[in-house]
């Protein structure tokens, strides 16, 4: 089945263990990004248990951070071009808009939990790199090496094969032949954005949880992009970009090209727009939309949901 289809009908399956279980009601909502069925079942659980929303989100994303959901969130997936992995996340309250994140974040597994740390134990709201590991590791959470043999062979390829694909442009020697190190070529010129960041690329896990009394929280966590440039940061732990909740309009979570996705807020817009009225779905759409007007080959997808327990896919 392709990606999005597998996602859409498992978005159908969380909505209908709802509607089962509560009858009439739509509420509580669990959704996710991607056919990851044990995270959803793990935020579900941690709601039936009389747990919170944020509560939700993070065991669920947590889940997936633990079974490296696609490869593409938690340890031992999408090395960069120096072998590393590392972790963006984020958690944001919908009834106070609070918000922790971590980006970058270097030899801890559970990055949705460190990003629930930031915002429950900082006035902050990201933190990234190394001193975001520091912080973690001061605040209980192991530190550990995120490597894997499978990371360490999906690098090991990439080196073999001239570091093909890869993120650089306008540098020498050229980057679609060799590897690095690169140097800033005199002559600049404008591309097109090259096609890295496709369905086999990356599976970011995004989660909405509304409950039935009007509490909505929204997280993401992901490894990001394979052989990424050290440093790069995506879309992920942006507030907006990743995901975005108000209790009194709904929530929304993206995956795909977050270096593209950051620049239009996509999670923002879609949750404007139903605060606006606009039905989830059609929210979905106006943030993909608006992406692909300026990119035409962009590739990601958004879901949505509104306070009412409806949502949409895009
Ligand atoms: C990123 N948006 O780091 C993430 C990758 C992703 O589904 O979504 N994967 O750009």
């Amino acid at each position: 089945m392709h990606r999005q289809d597998k996602m859409f009908t498992f978005l159908l399956i969380c909505t209908l263990t709802s509607l089962l279980t509560l009858g009439h009601a739509s509420l509580p909502l669990v959704i996710n990004t991607w056919p990851f069925k044990n995270a959803a079942a793990a935020a579900w659980s941690a709601l039936q248990s009389g747990g919170s929303v944020l509560d939700a989100v993070e065991r669920g994303c947590a889940r997936c951070e633990m079974e490296q959901c696609d490869g593409s969130v938690g340890y031992g997936g999408s090395p960069d071009e120096s072998g590393e992995t590392t972790l963006d996340a984020l958690i944001m309250n919908g009834d106070t808009m609070e918000v922790g994140a971590v980006a970058d974040l270097r030899r801890i597994k559970n990055a949705i939990g460190v990003a629930r740390a930031v915002m429950e134990h900082t006035e902050h709201t990201l933190l990234v790199g190394e001193s975001a590991s520091v912080f973690a590791e001061n605040m209980g959470f192991i530190a550990e090496d995120l490597t894997t043999n499978k990371s360490v062979n999906i690098f090991s390829e990439w080196l073999k094969g001239s570091c093909q694909p890869n993120y650089r442009k306008n540098v020498s020697p050229e980057p679609s032949k060799s590897c690095g190190p690169y140097r800033p070529k005199a002559t600049w010129k404008q591309s097109k954005r090259a096609r890295h960041a496709n369905i086999h690329a990356h599976d970011t896990i995004g989660m909405i949880a509304l409950d039935r009394d009007g509490h909505a929280a929204a997280g993401t966590s992901t490894n990001g992009l394979t052989h990424k440039v050290p440093g790069r940061v995506g879309d992920s732990p942006i507030v907006g970009a990743g995901a975005y909740v108000d209790s009194l309009a709904g929530g929304a979570a993206a995956t795909g090209d977050g270096d593209v996705m950051m620049r239009f807020l996509p999670s923002y817009l879609a949750v404007e727009l139903m605060r606006a009225g606009v039905d989830p779905s059609a929210a979905c759409k106006s943030a993909i939309s608006r992406i692909k007007r300026h990119y035409s080959e962009f590739f990601g997808a958004i879901i949505c949901a509104n306070t009412t327990g409806h949502y949409g896919i895009h």
